[in-house]
């Protein structure tokens, strides 16, 4: 079982500068500049789904021809359609009205995005948002216009509240008779939480992969917080926010309370670190600091994960309790605790 020590180990060139690459960008979706040296694939996701995620990933890394925004589609894509992960895809928590609505995004090699936000009754959020960056000439679809575009892509629509989560809500109702739709505050990962049933109400899946051909992509998707107000958009389907992309420096995710990650705009933060010097942990931890310094309440957990151009990965989180799930061929697939302010600092 891998240490942390190891994960550290991963993101050890820290604080040395990244070397510039000579991206040289193409606008098809799927570019190879084949003048750049081959690449050791990596994939790296949050949370412990992160671990069947990479596995679906990996199987289209291990390919030389593989390709990370398939990689990543595919991956996110497994925990989508697992009705037992209550915080993405189908059998996540609803909203307060009970209903199930999803933000999704990507991001490509050459840094070009797509997203779906408040999407209701689509199974594969991050395919249709893929599908936004490729087929549309807009950049993020919302609503009833998102799930429309996506029906005129093929998608089938199909009822994505559970039994589990239809009685869930009805729980959450019965105890919360008077409160607001507004009410729920996100609560901190594996606490008890009877505003959010008892669970861990955070949990989005985050993804960034580095294909052999030297393609990184990315994506995040999510149910968004439990019992949210009908109408609320969290960070992960915003660029900057829930994840961001620069082909020329490395890529990074977000996942925790969205609406202090939106405030610091905290994936970009993590990629502007990383241009300028910041090692990828050194990198996610800046972005720690900043939701901790400027945060409303003292309940806050955010974790950031990064992966650089050449394929360094490293993560932090505000609060510990935050995991990361890492695949590479020299190690294998494994899920380390990310290091945390309140554990160092
Ligand atoms: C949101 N950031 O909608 C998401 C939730 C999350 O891990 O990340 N969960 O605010």
């Amino acid at each position: 079982m891998p240490t942390r020590r190891d994960f550290l180990r991963l993101s050890a060139a820290g604080s040395a500068s990244l070397p510039f690459l000579n991206w040289t960008g193409s606008t098809d979706e799927s570019t190879t500049d084949s003048s750049r040296p081959p690449h050791q694939p990596i994939v790296v996701s949050t949370w412990n789904h992160g671990t069947p995620a990479n596995e679906a990933a990996w199987a289209i890394l291990e390919d030389e021809n593989g390709y990370a925004l398939d990689a990543v589609e595919k991956g996110v894509g497994r925990i989508e359609e697992d009705p037992d992960v209550h915080t993405v895809g189908v059998g996540g928590r609803p909203d307060a009205s009970g209903t199930v609505t999803l933000d999704a995004c990507v991001m490509d090699e050459a840094g070009r995005y797509g997203a779906v936000a408040a999407l209701e009754r689509i199974l594969h959020p991050t395919a249709v948002a893929r599908r936004v960056k490729a087929e549309s000439a807009h950049s993020l679809l919302v609503g009833d216009g998102a799930r429309r575009f996506a029906r005129r892509q093929g998608f089938e629509e199909q009822d994505l509240l559970t039994d589990a989560m239809r009685e869930a809500w009805r729980e959450w109702k019965r105890d919360h008779p008077d409160a607001a739709p507004d009410a729920p505050t996100p609560n901190i990962e594996n606490q008890d939480s009877t505003a959010v049933g008892g669970e861990g109400n955070h949990d989005t899946i985050g993804m960034l992969a580095l294909d052999a051909q030297g393609r990184l992509s990315g994506a995040c998707t999510t149910s968004g917080t439990a019992w949210k107000q009908p109408g609320r958009v969290g960070d992960s389907p915003l660029v900057g926010s829930g994840l961001y992309l620069d082909p020329e420096v490395g890529a990074a995710c977000a996942t925790g309370w969205g609406e202090e990650i939106m405030r610091v705009v905290g994936a970009h933060v993590v990629v502007e670190a990383m241009r300028h010097g910041a090692g990828p942990e050194a990198a996610c931890r800046e972005a720690a600091r900043r939701v901790h310094r400027r945060s409303s309440s003292d309940n806050v957990q955010a974790g950031f994960l990064a992966l650089t151009a050449d394929g360094r990965a490293g993560a932090y989180g505000v609060r510990s309790g935050f995991d990361v799930a890492i695949y590479d061929e020299a190690d294998g697939n494994r899920l380390t605790d990310a290091p945390s302010l309140d554990e160092t600092d």
